[in-house]
């Protein structure tokens, strides 16, 4: 029997009981397994919600959610872009190893493979009903002629209201581009992000006596940034309000699509209370890269979506687990959403026995005691572009280690250092004065390229880094 034979196996009901290769898991003393919802905005900069300092939109349930559990300040993207974050997510690896290192183009022959042992099928495994609601983007379409490989062949029961053609930009009304097979259900001009929070709710109240994992995977704040129109007027009228869809600052159509995000986790904590489920429901809310920075500003990060500086990479990270995650904490280790696969593993008190190797490191200690040292002592990024992204992102490779971080550009074949804990704003580049401490970190993140197979192809060396596409 093959891997997947084995795992569909097991979820018809052989129990898999065994011990976590990754350290005791939730269901240690007589805690009975959470259910899971993790829900994931897309291109949500650091810097956008209430819990990590924004004084312009407005996240009431976020920031609540913040006081009931756990804020993480150092929270990474595997990836400054879509397709390789959710790679690493549904995999526990670096999107290096899988092999997708850039956003899949709607015709793209690259696709998540389907003996890879997925997030979902781990969960399967684990008896779980699983689902998914949104952007799946680790397939090419069939529409635009390419193999597609749906959610729904990776582990989920379900996928819903998710894309199957090019993810349009700016789809945020009924019909969606992305899906025109998609019917209406709410009354009036039905707008996504309602859409997915109606979905998201109707999920946990169909699965509410059974464990479940729900991945909601909204569409917003993707550009073009489409807000619904009383909330963007409500913006509009705020003091320091920016203007329209592309204002760089306090942009009140991104502020009103965060805002009807803010409702559905409102919507379902809410939901999670009236049945019953609130305190056995691990809920985890991020973002999949940093925020687009000519529709946004990801300060005091620097730069955003496509690049490797921190404003690229590093992502609010919420969680809430009563029970286990101490209220009103904050943890500031370094961690990366590889760190998922594992974490849950660990939580589910299984071994999946992943054809893949598993990159990440379970953060399961983390929530326990946001003090607890994990056993890791780099992250690591690999992003190799045939010519500079739109939005200015040039082929680079990154490592972090400790407070010290090396961007080594594969264009030009520079390398800059900062020291996060004093430089957050990655303002001052130490390679010339620190040239031991750069030696150091790119010698190791060469090593890495090596271990994990890490290509860097010629043309992704030699191009001209003023030429935008
Ligand atoms: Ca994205």
């Amino acid at each position: 029997m093959n891997r997947r034979g084995f795992l569909r196996t097991c979820a018809a009901g052989v129990a898999l009981a065994v011990a976590g290769r990754r350290g005791a898991g939730g269901a240690e003393a007589g805690r009975r397994r959470p259910n899971v919802v993790f829900i994931l905005a897309d291109d949500l900069g650091y810097s956008e919600l209430g819990c990590y300092g924004n004084t312009f939109n407005e996240t009431p349930n976020l920031d609540r959610l913040a006081r009931q559990g756990m804020r993480f300040t150092d929270a990474y993207a595997a990836a400054p872009v879509c397709s390789p974050y959710r790679a690493a997510l549904m995999t526990g690896e670096w999107p290096a190893r899988v092999g997708i290192t850039d956003y899949l183009r709607p015709n793209d022959r690259k696709h998540l493979p389907p003996e890879a042992t997925t997030l979902a099928e781990v969960f399967k495994s684990a008896g779980y009903a699983t689902g998914m609601i949104g952007k799946w983007h680790l397939t090419g379409y069939d529409h635009h002629g390419a193999k597609e490989i749906r959610p729904t062949d990776q582990g989920f029961d379900e996928a819903v209201v998710s894309e199957r053609r090019g993810i349009g930009g700016g789809s945020y009304w009924h019909p969606y581009h992305f899906n025109p097979a998609v019917e209406q259900r709410l009354p009036g001009k039905e707008y996504l992000v309602d859409r997915v929070n109606l979905e998201a709710v109707q999920f946990l109240q169909r699965h509410k006596g059974e464990p479940f994992f729900l991945y909601v995977s909204h569409y917003a704040v993707h550009t073009r940034l489409v807000g619904k129109p009383d909330l963007v007027a409500k913006y509009e009228a705020k003091p320091g309000a920016g203007k329209g869809q592309r204002a760089r600052k306090n942009n009140p159509h991104l502020a009103a699509q965060l805002e009807t995000i803010d409702e559905g986790v409102g919507m379902i904590v809410r939901t999670l209370d009236e049945l019953g489920l609130a305190d056995d429901t691990l809920l985890i809310f991020t973002g999949d890269n940093g925020g687009e920075d000519r529709v946004t500003s990801n300060a005091p990060l620097r730069a955003g979506k496509s690049t490797l500086y921190e404003g690229g990479i590093r992502e609010p990270l919420v969680v809430r687990w009563p029970g286990v995650v101490r209220p009103g904490t904050a943890c500031r280790t370094p961690t990366v959403n590889c760190d998922f696969f594992p974490t849950f593993e660990a939580i589910l008190d299984v071994t999946s026995d992943a054809t893949q190797p598993v990159d990440g490191v379970s953060i399961l200690p983390l929530l326990k005691d946001p003090s607890a040292r994990l056993d890791r002592d780099a992250l690591y990024w690999h992003y190799p572009l045939a010519r500079p992204h739109f939005l200015g992102g040039r082929s680079a490779g990154a490592i972090r280690m400790g407070d010290w971080k090396l961007i080594e550009f594969f264009d030009t074949g520079d390398v800059e250092l900062y020291h996060l804990a004093d430089d957050p704003g990655e303002a001052k580049n130490l390679a010339a004065t620190r040239p031991d401490k750069a030696n150091d970190l790119r010698q190791a993140l060469v090593a890495w390229r090596k271990r994990v197979g890490a290509r860097i192809p010629p043309d992704c060396r030699d191009y001209d880094p003023g030429k935008k596409r």
